[in-house]
């Protein structure tokens, strides 16, 4: 019988695969699978020994966004209050992605639509199925995207084709996603989560505390001026110089051998 938990874990190491798991709704939010995903993704966090995350879907979506048969829409009835939904669910859910300290891969396995597709870009390395597709959906229930949507969407692919996504709803495929630049990779079905899991064994195996330094850079890049983020480049530098995974790089770049990173 299917495991019943709408968010799965498993730990192998140094990885944390979080796999969404209401596949009969295409892993489409409810409020228990946001629970569920923070919970993970605080694990993640507070367990020293994980030093990747790897976020992907069960069955064949990646998500469906917001579970629409959650929302009470009858004629005269009150109009739920999505911007409380967005405040206590999703914008904490952005947020926790955004300042993991960890690199967070996204295996996009199939349809990732709404909220599901702007979670998926708010991950920190994307690759997704040849046969996934990114999907806006909001305009099409008169909503305006959201999960980060309308900041990640112009940064990414620039304000014409974010402005034509959000406004048709229409569905980008994963190789146009990848040509355009909103996320890293599509790759063959087949090869989806090895690639993945090859990937985050790299970045599990790496000096995860630079890469949690360069993962805040490049994210507060967009929001400073280049002199301003030169300064922060020091301080990073100066951070990440004081590591024992520095002095292993460097030590086992002159010794001639693979580094041996700890995270620490
Ligand atoms: O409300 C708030 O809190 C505000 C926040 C909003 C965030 C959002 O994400 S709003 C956007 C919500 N999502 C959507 O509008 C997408 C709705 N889904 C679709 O457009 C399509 O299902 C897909 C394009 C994603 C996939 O299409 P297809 O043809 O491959 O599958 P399907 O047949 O439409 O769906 C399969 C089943 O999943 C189906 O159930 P059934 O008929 O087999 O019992 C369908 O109802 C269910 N499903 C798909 N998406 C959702 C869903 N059930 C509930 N909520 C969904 N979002």
């Amino acid at each position: 019988m299917a495991d019943a938990k709408p968010v799965l874990t498993d730990y192998r190491d140094g990885i944390l695969q979080i796999t969404l798991n209401r596949p009969e709704r295409l892993n489409a939010f409810n409020e228990e699978t946001h629970r569920y995903l923070r919970a993970a993704l605080t694990q993640a966090q507070e367990n020293a020994e994980v030093r990747a995350v790897l976020m992907t879907g069960a069955g064949r979506a990646f998500c469906a966004g917001q579970d629409l048969s959650d929302r009470d829409i009858r004629a005269g009835g009150e109009a739920p209050d999505l911007g409380h939904t967005l405040e206590t669910l999703y914008n904490p859910l952005v947020r926790q992605i955004r300042e993991l300290r960890l690199p967070v891969i996204c295996a996009v396995n199939g349809v990732a639509a709404g909220a599901g597709a702007n979670i998926a870009l708010a991950c920190d390395i994307v690759l997704a199925a040849h046969s996934a597709k990114f999907i806006q959906a909001f305009s099409k229930i008169g909503l305006v995207p959201d999960s980060g949507g309308t900041w990640f969407l112009p940064r990414l692919i620039g304000e014409a084709r974010a402005k034509a996504l959000a406004m048709t709803a229409e569905p980008v495929s994963a190789e146009t996603a990848a040509s355009w630049g909103m996320i890293w990779k599509s790759v063959p079905d087949a090869d989806l989560m090895k690639e993945a899991s090859v990937l985050a064994e790299q970045l599990a195996n790496g000096a995860t505390a630079g890469l949690a330094l360069t993962k805040q850079l490049i994210q507060q890049a967009s929001q400073q001026p280049l002199d301003a983020h030169l300064d922060s480049e020091r301080d990073a530098q100066r951070t990440a110089g004081n590591t024992n995974d520095y002095r292993e790089g460097v030590t086992s770049f002159l010794e001639k051998r693979p580094a041996k990173f700890n995270g620490s």
